[in-house]
């Protein structure tokens, strides 16, 4: 080689050096700007009554749906397993608060259950011993700093109520209302952010479609539709009873809540298909809350109709809201709560039974082999899919105020969390990304889950805690995982730590 030619070659490879430095150090800058959150952005960790209370059957608390699907089918869950004692969070509540407060977390995120205020399903008798715990709750939460969001309802109603049709009458839609006049007349001098119903689409298909969830109910293709009905206007109508009653008084909010995976094409051919199952999945709830003209998205309304017909029934399976309960459902939500966990590719085909809402998207959702998985078959890790159903909701709805209200991944136990560690910073990249990029207007983050939990189906087996806890103790000891740490510095910091 000549001198004159590797001294070229050398000025050549210095500056491409160079020049990819100064790109390189862009990029960095850009990094690290994506890194930090936003002033006044809220942490926060999240929970639910049946996943952690136990105390089942004491203080004057009636029987949940659940308390009757873990005692009637134990072959239905995990190894048996059951609720009635879980984590213990009855009577251990103010440990879980101390842990809340020495991490940092300003906010805290748990649900009522609706069994211990109303023992009998209705509001002729309100058990004071389950008012005053949840007063005992908040009263820690707000001693120690921490604002309490509340949800109504996280899957655990009256058994009573389910005897007479549950989620399938619509009567419920009023014992609902009554439920949430009482807990906003007793917590809302104290509670500004409400959440009414967990996850419609989980509810209705897992527990009146597939039916394995509580209340067990196989009746697919009818269930979960007329279940969602009811479920749209219960929210509505509490919504409504806060605005009209209590909403001049304490100056809170209420938000409406859905659970999304991101539904992306599996390549561009298929984007009709995956714009038809953000429809049919997340149209589904939020079509008739945040679009102008409410209602079921008239793709889903068509489908339904038309597959219906073919099927032989004498009307759509999906039924039908009048002018009435299009605008009052429609606008009822003070903010958008959002679940978020992992992502489907969508390609065109049919997947599920007949008749069922699943086979009446008419496309079917994959999973890519290549993504990581966790220690839940459903939940692989694709950190990309957060950015993108971000984007989608803020699109399609108007970009209302949104909270993440879970987010977490799960694995069979251990103190060294580092896949977890992986999953929160990866996803949390993605969601400041949608923040500064897309200019998604997100409030605030709650991880699933502070604890781990009564996982329903997977009973204790698959953990989704940043804190550990021993169910083999009796005092259910509590013990900070790896990731519990990471987060305690990523809230001090106010920015995602890379290393
Ligand atoms: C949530 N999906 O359910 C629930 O709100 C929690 O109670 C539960 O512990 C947590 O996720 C982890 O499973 C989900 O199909 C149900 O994507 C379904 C899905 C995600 C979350």
């Amino acid at each position: 080689m000549s001198a004159t030619f590797s001294l070229g070659i050398s000025i050549l490879l210095l500056l491409v050096a160079f020049s990819s430095s100064t790109s390189g150090k862009d990029d960095v800058v850009d990094e690290e700007k994506h890194l930090r959150f936003p002033p006044n952005f809220v942490f926060g960790a999240a929970t639910a009554a049946y996943q952690i209370e136990g105390a089942w059957n004491v203080s004057g608390k009636g029987e949940s749906t659940w308390d009757r699907l873990v005692h009637e089918h134990p072959d239905r869950i995990y190894n048996g397993d059951t609720g009635d004692v879980a984590a213990n969070s009855y009577y251990q509540y103010k440990e879980d608060v101390a842990i809340l407060k020495k991490l940092g977390f300003k906010s805290y995120r748990f649900s009522i259950s609706w069994p211990r205020i109303l023992p009998t399903g209705f509001a002729n008798k309100i058990n004071a011993e389950g008012i005053q715990y949840y007063h005992n709750l908040i009263d820690e939460l707000k001693d120690n700093g921490i604002e309490p969001m509340l949800t109504l309802y996280h899957w655990d109603h009256p058994q009573v109520l389910e005897d007479m049709g549950g989620w399938l009458n619509d009567e419920m839609v009023y014992w609902f209302g009554d439920y949430a006049s009482i807990i906003f007349r007793e917590y809302g001098s104290k509670v500004k952010k409400f959440v009414t119903i967990n996850e419609p689409k989980a509810i209705c298909k897992n527990g009146y479609s597939l039916g394995i969830h509580a209340p067990g109910k196989r009746l697919s293709g009818l269930g979960e539709y007329m279940c969602i009905h009811n479920v749209l206007k219960s929210h509505a109508v509490a919504y409504r009873i806060y605005d009209s009653e209590f909403r001049s008084k304490f100056h809170g909010e209420v938000g409406v809540l859905v659970d999304v995976m991101a539904y992306m094409p599996e390549n561009f051919e298929f984007d009709a298909a995956a714009e038809t199952a953000f429809q049919f999945n997340i149209g589904w709830t939020m079509h008739p809350i945040f679009s102008k003209e409410g209602d079921y998205p008239p793709a889903m309304k068509q489908l339904v109709a038309n597959r219906s017909k073919a099927e032989g029934f004498v009307k759509s399976r999906l039924p039908v809201f009048d002018e009435y309960w299009v605008n009052f459902i429609r606008g009822s939500a003070d903010f958008l709560a959002v679940n978020h966990y992992t992502s489907r590719l969508v390609v065109s085909g049919t997947m599920g039974q007949i008749p069922s809402h699943e086979h009446d998207q008419g496309v079917r959702e994959i999973i890519d082999s290549f993504w990581k998985s966790s220690a839940s078959n459903w939940l692989k890790v694709v950190p990309v899919g957060f950015r993108y159903i971000l984007v989608q909701l803020a699109k399609n709805y108007g970009n209302p105020p949104m909270y993440i209200t879970e987010n977490g991944v799960s694995d069979l136990g251990t103190l060294n969390d580092d896949d977890r560690i992986y999953y929160y910073r990866e996803y949390l990249k993605q969601m400041l990304i949608a923040i500064y990029e897309d200019g998604v207007d997100i409030r605030g983050y709650y991880l699933w889950s502070l604890l781990d939990n009564f996982e329903w189906n997977a009973g204790y087996r698959e953990r989704f805690g940043i804190v550990f806890v021993d169910y083999e103790d009796p005092n259910r000891q509590r013990m900070l995982k790896k990731s519990a740490s990471w987060w305690q510095q990523v809230i001090a910091a106010g920015k995602i730590e890379t290393n």
